[in-house]
């Protein structure tokens, strides 16, 4: 009896970024003897479907079981109040940003690091946003079904780094270093979103919430910075050039939410929005 096996996979290489399809066809010809036990070809078959099963097990886990959808909009705009709602509806698993991680890292504050002293402090602070924001997508790829997160890594990149570089708080170098590492991690299978809801608030609005909620680290923040982010999450995420929309967003599509900060329009403005949110699985 001839046995042929044939497959086409998919490779990744070690540093986990897809490097294309490449195409891996084992072909084995195996004579079978119901009488004859042919250790040799037994042992290579086996070892050819543990690797091929090792393969296919690897690109399985590196590919998305679920749909992620991440909410994006300046600080203090209501992207947890979004999240409380939308968590209500009981259609998704939720994510949430990891800003506990910023204020304590093994006794560090690193968000209060920021603020105090930017030139100092925001190439690192930005590197650990990469690396725990990299954490949720890692979570948000291995789940079924919708997963909605806040913030990302590529809000980090497109809003924050960017505003770095343009208030000059981060050298050429440092920038560079982010930028690479923004290519390296925006290539893993899984961490563009299918889509980006987007909460938009006045920058007014947003400095009014950030002194109500009073987060001590952010006493600093002023309403420059936030015109400054703003802008930054606009021609990111609603840009009029088509062809700036794909190459910023790689094809992530944008739901807006406005917040005017009356609560009962938000809901109203989730209501509209939930059929393109929870339709998308
Ligand atoms: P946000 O990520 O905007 O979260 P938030 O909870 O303030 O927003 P909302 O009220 O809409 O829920 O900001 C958290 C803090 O982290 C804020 O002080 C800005 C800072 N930050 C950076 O400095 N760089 C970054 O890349 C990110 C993602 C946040
Ligand atoms: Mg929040």
């Amino acid at each position: 009896m001839n046995l042929s096996l044939f497959r086409t996979i998919t490779i990744f290489d070690v540093g986990q970024q897809l490097i294309g399809l490449r195409n891996l066809k084992l072909c084995c010809h195996y004579k079978l003897h119901p009488t004859s036990k042919c250790h040799q070809s037994r042992l290579f078959i086996n070892t050819s479907t543990s690797l091929l099963n090792h393969s296919i097990n690897a690109t399985e886990s590196m590919e998305p079981k679920g749909t992620t959808i991440v909410v994006e909009g300046n600080i203090g705009s209501g992207k947890t109040t979004v999240i409380e709602l939308l968590r209500q509806k009981g259609k998704a698993a939720f994510i949430a940003e990891p800003v506990k991680k910023w204020t304590n890292l093994n006794g560090e504050n690193l968000l209060q690091k920021l603020y105090e002293d930017p030139k100092r402090w925001s190439f690192m602070f930005q590197q650990y946003v990469y690396l725990t924001m990299a954490q949720n997508h890692e979570k948000a790829r291995k789940k079924e079904g919708i997963t909605i997160m806040e913030r990302s890594i590529h809000s980090a990149r497109n809003v924050f780094i960017e505003n770095l570089k343009n208030r000059q708080l981060i050298t050429k170098p440092e920038y560079e270093v982010l930028d690479s590492w923004y290519n390296h991690l925006a290539s893993t299978p899984g961490y563009t979103p299918k889509s980006y809801i987007y909460v938009k608030s006045d920058p007014e609005l947003c400095l009014q919430r950030i002194k109500s909620r009073n987060r001590p680290e952010e006493a600093s923040i002023d309403i420059d910075y936030l015109k400054g982010l703003h802008t930054l999450h606009q021609s990111w995420l609603v840009p009029k050039c088509k062809h700036c929309s794909h190459h910023k967003k790689m094809h992530a599509s944008t739901i807006v939410v406005n917040n005017s900060g009356d609560k009962d329009a938000l809901v109203a403005e989730l209501e509209k929005a939930s059929a393109k949110i929870f339709g998308q699985e």
